[in-house]
């Protein structure tokens, strides 16, 4: 596989994990989506600390990120997320080739 190849089956590994947790195993409810943002499998600690420090914007990103509204985070809302994750990081910490 490529190295792209490699990190969207993570992605989809990483989503199917929590989203399985409870209830609906195809979405994921705010506790599973917390769940998965505060775990030490979800993010580095560079990162966690960054969204412990801005609890209620993480409550406010989430609930933006439920763009059909009906309470759950399901996969292409994920994705989401993780881009907006992946670009504050990058812009943040710019990759040296
Ligand atoms: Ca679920
Ligand atoms: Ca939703």
């Amino acid at each position: 596989m490529t190295q792209l190849e490699v990190a969207m089956t993570i992605l989809m590994k990483t989503f199917d994990e929590y989203a399985a947790m409870e209830g609906n195993k195809a979405t994921m409810n705010k506790t599973e989506t917390k769940t998965l943002q505060i775990t030490n499998k979800g993010l580095s600690k560079n990162l966690q600390k960054t969204e412990a420090k801005n609890q209620a914007e993480v409550d406010k990103m989430l609930k933006s990120l439920d763009f059909n509204g009906d309470c759950e985070v399901d996969f292409s809302e994920f994705v989401v997320l993780v881009s907006a994750l992946t670009c504050a990081c990058h812009d943040r910490c710019p990759q040296k080739s």
